[in-house]
């Protein structure tokens, strides 16, 4: 256990470690409890250094021996690593320590799950393998040996030896620690191979443990789609012989880039029709392509210091969502980028864990891997390309290569290729970066003589991090319509750049209708004063997708938000609008499924609250089943030819085309199941040969309070699937009533198969809880304490997953008087929690100091 006492580090502070590493051998013996490993590491004193104090990282390690030049020294260790006195000279390092990954439940570091060896090292988990200067810019050539019993024996880089119970591999490329791995057990490969556009033959494999074998096709297809993408778009090559993908039962995220050995929860790799859905392909294609592509973007480009994160989160998350676009559906994949940073990103920006792209200060860095750093940082990417154009940007980009290739990176390192190469000055742009809070742009239009001005305005709140906000650049992306539905000014990008200002348009014959912040060309939240007529008109006639979506959005929330504030009745131009879109059959079907669904209750309960409204979950909830209604009731004409146009009879694939039909289709399940309770969903459930129509049939009949009998054959299908049972667990509690959530949730908790220390498992069943808004938020604050209860009890099992689940209640001062009493009792219970991990207390320290 980790002391909890908070220091804080500063980016302010940064200073290079003393010493260069030249090379590093490790040997693992492998063992459950007493795991040896030897290290042999060279280093020389670094000129770019002040400081030549030699410490070296290392936790819960026990040193056997330590030997500087084959001399034996005895440093003076802390919990948190040694100091040894070292020449100022090169010298050798050595050391010999002890582990034990049986009993490491945190899942950081060295540690075992389902019998197998498995490492996960980024942020700071290489310090509890053995010591070293465990930071991100000390970079080296890394030779592992592994010895030890078991069939399959993996490490970075490339193949050197391999014999009974003994394996060698050599990783030439310098990295951090940060990007070591090491796998071991009884796995098998699914295996392929991969020709680079040099000609280069790349072994691929894909681990898994024996009965998954039939789970792999997918991921490897979409490697190796990755691989050439990578090629043809950003002229990136791979550069090892080998690359081996692992599938891991527990973990706690979804995956991780080290150097040629990925490593991956099993959820976020694995997929077969039968036990995924549409999304989980979609979602694991992403992954795999987000980390293949840190090959250069993190690991052939590392970060300088851990402040500089979204040097290759927010860019590669750039690169994967590009890369989704290319292969699916552009329209469809913004808009999904869009609901899913204003449902986790927006809250974050505005509530007390709000924190800059690039963060100046941290307690633990493994709360800061954000949305944040990762969405917001990805968006600033895709302004910026918006702002220096398609052009500059891949330019830019092989500048950024050749220049820093084998490098330790900042952020401006980064803007300073772009600088370079389109001449243009980027500090203000840079505010992006170090200013926390999502920017309101305000909108106004003045119309005479024939001149249309759109006036904007831009305001940052302030906030803990950035108390006095500046303008920053915001690119504006705007089309005009005419009073006819036709564009009469295609898309212009504007660029603010002050608190205030104008742009005007001439020549035009009547006051056009504005289609602002095309293609969400920036991250900010829109305002302007409008009514729904106008948004029927741009749902019905805007010729950008993300804008024609948002109209139709934008009438949603401002129907809801009557509906649950003033008891309205829902809005007939939201209806109207949308049957007009269900119907229009030009129209993707995965862009017609997006239209038809609704925003979520917890984004409602954040716009309400920011417009100074306290929200009511259970109001909320009702207008949401009401409107969803009276949606079904005002198509319902439409639905059952839509339904059955939807049907594919092809052999399921889960590409865009299909899968867009199944997304529609079984929206349209969830509105007839509205009018017939449930009958059409009971027909698919019994048809279905996929796991995409079985559990949204599921789905809808758990949604209408019925499909008891469904639930109980489910688990009975698929009980020794625990990816699918994941679901189980998950869709019941989602689903469950207001009233019902928490005490779904509390009994899900004593079934057998809730192994609360899977990470999966969990979230499943305890994190569901927290996406059940009506449910977490029910009167008498049930939920709030099965959650602190279960985060007081996973927290010193594994500290990571707890800290992560404590966003939960960052939204907690939306909520009227008795809720925030509620959750703050709860908070602080956990925060005077004896011997609380310093993740957790970080963050239920910075959630507390929210102020009502
Ligand atoms: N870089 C890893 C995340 C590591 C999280 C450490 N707490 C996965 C990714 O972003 O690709
Ligand atoms: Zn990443």
């Amino acid at each position: 256990m980790r002391d909890a006492a908070p220091t804080t580090i500063y980016l302010r502070d940064y200073e290079p470690f003393g010493y260069v590493v030249d090379e590093v051998k490790l040997t693992f013996d492998l063992h459950p409890t007493a795991t040896r490993v030897t290290s042999r590491i060279a280093f020389r004193p670094n000129p770019d250094a002040k400081d030549r104090r030699f410490f070296l990282h290392g936790e819960e390690l026990k040193l056997i021996r330590a030997r500087i030049d084959g001399t034996e020294v005895s440093p003076d260790v802390t919990d948190e690593g040694l100091t040894c006195p070292a020449p100022d000279a090169p010298f050798v390092w050595e050391a010999e320590v002890e582990i034990s990954p049986q009993t490491n439940t945190a899942l950081e570091g060295l540690y075992m799950s389902n019998g197998m060896y498995s490492t996960q090292c980024e942020a700071e988990g290489f310090r509890k393998i053995t010591y070293y200067p465990d930071r991100p810019d000390v970079m080296s050539v890394f030779t592992v040996e592994i010895k030890g019993d078991l069939p399959v024996l993996l490490s970075n880089g490339n193949p050197v030896t391999r014999e009974d119970g003994r394996a060698v591999w050599h990783d030439p490329w310098p990295k951090p620690a940060y990007l070591f791995a090491l796998v071991a057990g009884e796995l098998v490969a699914h295996s392929d191979s991969f020709t680079t556009i040099s000609g280069k033959d790349v072994a691929l494999n894909l681990w898994v443990r024996p009965g998954d074998e039939h789970k792999c096709a997918f991921g490897m297809e979409a490697l190796k789609k990755s691989m050439k993408w990578d090629e043809d778009v950003y002229g990136r090559e791979y550069d090892l012989d080998v690359f081996n993908i692992v599938a891991v039962d527990d973990f706690n995220m979804g995956a991780m880039e080290n150097k040629g050995l990925n490593i991956f929860n099993s959820s976020a790799v694995l997929a077969s029709p039968e036990t995924s859905t549409d999304d989980n392909f979609e979602r694991i294609e992403a992954i795999i392509a987000h980390e293949y592509f840190h090959n250069w973007t993190g690991n052939r480009i590392t970060c300088r210091d851990w402040f500089q994160l979204c040097l290759k989160e927010g860019l590669t998350v750039f690169r994967d969502a590009q890369f989704t676009s290319d292969v699916r559906s552009e329209p469809v994949k913004r808009i999904r980028d869009v609901i899913d940073l204003r449902a986790r990103q927006f809250p974050e920006d505005n509530g007390p864990l709000s924190h800059p792209v690039r963060p100046e200060s941290f307690q633990e860095i493994n709360n800061f891997y954000t949305a944040t750093v990762y969405e917001k940082g990805a968006e600033v990417i895709g302004m910026l390309k918006r702002l220096v154009g398609d052009q500059a940007y891949a330019e830019a980009l092989d500048l950024y290569f050749a220049r820093h290739d084998g490098e330790a990176c900042t952020i401006e390192d980064w803007l300073k290729v772009f600088e370079d190469v389109t001449d243009r000055d980027l500090s203000q742009f840079k505010r992006w970066y170090s200013q926390a809070g999502t920017p309101r742009v305000t909108v106004s239009e003045d119309w005479a003589d024939g001149t249309y001005t759109l006036s904007f305005k831009q305001t940052l709140k302030p906030s803990a991090t950035t108390p006095a906000p500046q303008p920053q650049v915001i690119p504006i992306a705007v089309g005009l319509l005419g009073p006819n539905g036709d564009e009469v000014l295609e898309t212009q990008l504007l660029e603010l750049t002050e608190a205030e200002q104008s742009f005007s348009f001439d020549g035009l014959a009547a006051k056009p209708v504005p289609s602002v912040l095309r293609g969400f060309s920036a991250p900010v939240i829109l305002e302007r004063q409008t009514d729904n007529a106008e948004r029927a008109f741009l749902l019905a006639h805007d010729t950008d997708p993300t804008n024609r979506w948002e109209a139709g959005r934008a009438l949603a929330r401002d129907t809801l938000t009557k509906m649950a504030t003033e008891g309205a009745a829902p809005d007939a131009d939201y209806l109207d609008g949308v049957r007009a879109v269900l119907r229009d059959d030009t129209l993707d079907p995965a862009y017609r499924a997006l239209m038809l669904s609704q925003p979520g209750q917890s984004d409602l309960a954040g716009s309400l609250a920011e417009a100074g409204i306290t929200p009511d979950p259970m109001a909320i909830w009702t207008a949401s089943e009401t409107l969803k209604q009276a949606l079904a009731q005002h198509v319902q004409d439409a639905l059952p030819r839509l339904y059955a146009q939807m049907q594919v009879d092809a052999p399921y694939a889960p590409d865009a085309e299909q899968s867009g039909k199944r997304a529609l289709g079984n929206a349209v399940l969830s509105l007839l199941s509205c009018l017939d309770g449930g009958e059409e969903a009971a027909k698919q459930y019994a048809n279905a040969d996929n796991m995409t129509l079985q559990l949204a049939a599921l789905s809808c009949l758990l949604s209408e309070g019925k499909g008891e009998a469904e639930l109980a054959a489910f688990y009975e299908q698929w009980q020794d699937d625990r990816l699918v049972i994941d679901k189980w667990f998950g869709l019941q509690v989602m689903k469950a009533s207001p009233e019902k959530a928490v005490g779904v949730a509390e009994t899900l908790t004593r079934h057998p198969d809730f192994n609360w220390k899977n990470p999966n498992r969990f979230r499943a069943t305890i994190g569901a809880l927290a996406m059940n808004h009506a449910g977490f938020h029910a009167s008498g604050g049930a939920g709030y304490m099965l959650l602190a209860d279960w985060l007081i009890q996973l927290d010193p099992v594994n500290p990571q997953t707890t800290a992560r689940m404590c966003s939960a209640f960052q939204t907690w001062t939306r909520y009227d008087e008795d809720r925030q009493a509620l959750i703050r009792a709860q908070l602080t219970r956990i925060a005077e929690t004896p011997k609380l991990s310093r993740d957790t207390t970080e963050m239920v320290t910075r959630i507390l100091s929210a102020k009502p």
